[in-house]
């Protein structure tokens, strides 16, 4: 009898972790959705990944969490780097279902995305670049056309049999019943795995899904890298982050300025609706004494409002000039240390910056808007060069903290 109970137990505790090991890795009937995260490099990604992350949310399937794509100087094709290289992937589920390209693909695409149901989506027809690909009887999406396209898919050997048109359909969950529609017109049922051709999400993100951002952690790697690197090199006390975007493709981005009534990430100074002003060129490009005034006066001002806690140095990051020998020097008197990176690390570089005591960014950049967030969600302090307008700030009493 004391035998047959412990082989029963001994059965059930198999049963158990079979039943847990297909739960976790098992076919969610809601069904799934993933995406090429095909334009722009890390801010415009992280951007187009909360609004993502959200759509999937209203559409109640589980998304998977695409690697980040990046470019190498003298490489054609774009590398794929694991979501979790970056950022945790249990933080995530506190907000909605997600799993990693690799997993889904390893463990579950056989079964509930053979390769003969591989179906892409796009708006309408894309064109390729190849002309004789396209054909007028067969409007297709080509979603593996061009640098990152085909590398994308090509590292989870993904090709598509056929493409999908959803237009009118689009991705704005918040202010319709977009959702509804998309469910009604693409039930999981039929369509296990909606793949976008790029990111089902707009640029920049959508003022409801900036909080979101709380839910994107950095990875340990990260997390122990930014506090070494602030405890072995910076100077004990309070530090200011900065984020210096001043490299060529930056002064050709902000020549449109003139001309536009936003750029990039700058609704998060001056609002989605220019609430707070319109744009001028001293947001996109601050010149050196532009930024060495701001810099002192935020110093000052940190040294008056919070005599404990005095800033003791600076840390730049940027990816051309970190202007240190000008810096230095111009904050020497102030007792102010100024610090970079000894290599070129953009992700360390924003994990060290969500860390400082004052951050102040580019309000143009989706670079700093990433940053901005980040403190957001922490209740950290940040603000913008040039920001507000020196001439405004002069003749009000707007606070320059955001
Ligand atoms: O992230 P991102 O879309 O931000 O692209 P913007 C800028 C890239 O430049 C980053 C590098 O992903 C980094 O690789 N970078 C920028 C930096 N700042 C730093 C820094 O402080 N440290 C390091 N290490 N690297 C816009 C794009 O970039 O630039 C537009 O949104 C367009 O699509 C335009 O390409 C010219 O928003 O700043």
């Amino acid at each position: 009898m004391q035998w047959l109970k412990m082989k029963l137990r001994f059965i059930n505790l198999i049963l158990l972790l079979i039943s847990s090991a297909c739960g976790q890795l098992g076919g969610d009937p809601n069904g799934y959705l993933t995406y090429c995260p095909c334009m722009g490099r890390f801010g415009n990604q992280a951007d187009h990944f909360l609004g993502s992350l959200a759509f999937a949310k209203a559409l109640n399937r589980t998304l998977i969490l695409p690697p980040w794509v990046e470019y190498r100087r003298g490489e054609l094709r774009s590398r794929q780097v694991p979501f979790n290289t970056y950022f945790e992937v249990e933080p995530l589920k506190e907000y909605h279902r997600v799993i990693t390209m690799a997993d889904f693909m390893w463990h579950l695409a056989d079964d509930l995305w053979p390769e003969s149901e591989r179906v892409s989506f796009c708006y309408k027809e894309r064109y390729s670049l190849q002309q004789e690909k396209n054909d007028p009887e067969k409007p297709n999406c080509h979603a593996k056309d061009g640098n990152p396209f085909g590398p994308f898919w090509d590292t989870f050997h993904i090709d598509f049999v056929r493409s999908e048109f959803y237009a009118p359909l689009h991705f704005d969950v918040h202010h319709s019943n977009e959702a509804a529609k998309w469910q009604a017109k693409y039930p999981a049922e039929s369509w296990p795995v909606l793949a976008f051709t790029g990111a089902p999400a707009s640029f920049p993100v959508q003022l409801e899904n900036c909080k979101l951002q709380r839910y994107m952690q950095w990875s340990q790697r990260y997390r122990d890298a930014s506090k070494e690197f602030i405890r072995e090199n910076l100077p004990r006390g309070a530090f200011v982050g900065i984020h210096l975007r001043n490299g060529i493709d930056w002064v050709r981005a902000c020549e449109h300025v003139k001309d536009s009534q936003h750029l990039f990430a700058s609704p998060q100074c001056l609002g989605y609706k220019n609430e707070r002003g319109a744009l001028y060129p001293e947001l996109c490009m601050p010149s050196k004494e532009a930024i060495i005034r701001q810099l002192k006066r935020t110093i000052k001002n940190v040294r008056q409002t919070q005599p404990d806690n005095e800033i003791k140095s600076v840390f730049v990051a940027s990816d051309s000039n970190h202007m240190i020998g000008e810096l230095s020097t111009a904050l020497s008197r102030m007792g102010i240390s100024v610090h970079k990176l000894p290599e070129d690390d953009p992700y360390l570089d924003l994990a060290i910056l969500g860390q400082s005591n004052h951050f102040i960014g580019n309000c143009i950049s989706s670079y700093s808007a990433f940053v901005k967030r980040e403190r957001d969600s922490h209740g950290f302090p940040s603000y913008f060069w040039g920001f507000p307008k020196e001439k405004d700030r002069k003749h009000s009493n707007v606070h320059e903290e955001l």
